[in-house]
């Protein structure tokens, strides 16, 4: 039995390297919270709540997560005893949606019960793989040549894939550009539900341009337009926002409202989620690939882990940290090599927090009892 003693939670803030900007954000830092859960043994497990600073992705904001965490996940979490990550994920799956701020929790839990277990976190999520394959996410700039320039570094970096931010006024044009100077990379496009209409004439070109896949074109809830415009274009349809709980991922599958999953540790609400919609896309013969959201090097770690599952094959979104940030809060970074990531055989989660930086880096911080 694992009790946890202790909950400490950081509110944790990293410059970017360089601006991400989707139709509705760009920003120049970012703030997420880390927490640490620490068992009666002494044991402890990290886990990142990596929610944007506004409710523009999903409802939730940082300071949304930190409120829930404090006020409704620590009391659900502290003193509680259990044997399994996935009875953690049971008990705070009481509080509905803020799936974001219970992941930060759960890779805690799955960080702290694989170290403590002696073994590597992605053997205990049922990983197979030992390097994944990573591919880069580009945001709106501000001229394609701009956007040409990030592709070219990318690209000479080794990385398997380019994901192209789209929204009405910026898709064709730098879509059909990317393609036509590099034709030999893989390039998919993510629209972030910026469009409304599944007869757009706009989706219908893109479908002309070769892309992986078009992700979420249209709003979380609308499954019935991403089945319209599957049922009418070759190209696959990838669903992020829409999937936040695997029941939306049965009726997605029902509707055929997709051909591709992008699996977020954050948006399942934590690995036990992940690895469940893993599971049931698998068994669909759904191929699934992980997302990102600009984490820390801890969320970066699960992601890494969770991306050894035998259903991820496509290259996910676990660029090395020197994408996003100059120094990040793990001793060593996360790195990619000719767009492979190593998946570490070492206990627990990997990569071990810089407990210097990061409190250097705290803004908040919340530590009970
Ligand atoms: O839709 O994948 C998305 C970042 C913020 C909000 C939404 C998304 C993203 C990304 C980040 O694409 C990808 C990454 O972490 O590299
Ligand atoms: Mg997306």
């Amino acid at each position: 039995m694992i009790r946890i003693a202790r909950v400490e939670l950081r509110r944790v803030t990293l410059p970017l390297v360089h601006r991400f900007r989707t139709s509705s954000h760009a920003k120049r830092s970012l703030e997420h919270i880390l927490v640490r859960l620490e068992a009666g043994d002494g044991s402890v497990g990290w886990g990142e709540i990596a929610s944007p600073s506004g409710p523009f992705y999903s409802a939730e904001t940082v300071s949304s997560c930190w409120a829930v965490a404090r006020d409704f996940l620590t009391p659900i979490v502290l003193g509680a005893s259990w044997e399994h990550p996935s009875e953690l994920a049971a008990a705070t799956a009481k509080v509905r949606g803020n799936h974001f701020a219970r992941a930060g929790f759960d890779v805690a839990a799955w960080s702290l019960w694989s170290g403590r277990s002696g073994i590597a976190l992605s053997r205990a999520l049922g990983g197979t793989l030992p390097q994944v394959e990573a591919g880069v996410s580009l945001g709106i700039e501000p001229t394609v040549d701009d956007l040409l320039a990030q592709v070219a570094a990318r690209v000479a970096e080794g990385y398997r894939r380019v994901k192209l931010k789209i929204a009405p006024g910026w898709d064709v044009v730098p879509v059909r550009a990317v393609r036509d100077a590099f034709p030999a990379v893989p390039v998919h496009v993510d629209a972030n539900g910026a469009y409304t209409d599944p007869d757009d004439p706009v989706l219908t070109e893109l479908d002309t341009l070769g892309l992986l896949m078009i992700e979420q074109p249209f709003a979380p809830r609308d499954l019935v337009a991403h089945a319209a415009l599957q049922a009418r274009i070759g190209t696959p349809v990838c669903l992020d926002e829409s999937v936040e709980e695997v029941a939306d991922l049965v009726t997605a599958l029902r509707l055929g409202a997709g051909r591709v999953l992008n699996i977020k540790v954050s948006r399942m609400g934590g690995l036990t989620a992940a690895v469940r919609a893993h599971d049931l896309a698998r068994a669909e013969g759904m191929p699934v690939w992980c997302g990102g959201m600009h984490e820390f090097g801890i969320g970066r770690a699960a992601n890494v882990a969770l991306s050894s599952l035998p259903g991820f094959t496509m290259p996910s979104d676990v660029s090395g940290s020197d994408k996003y940030y100059a120094r990040d809060v793990t001793t060593r970074p996360i790195v990619s090599t000719g767009g492979l990531v190593e998946v570490p055989a070492t206990p627990g989660l990997g990569w071990e927090p810089d407990l210097a930086f990061i409190e250097s880096q705290t803004v908040d911080a919340l530590r009970l009892p």
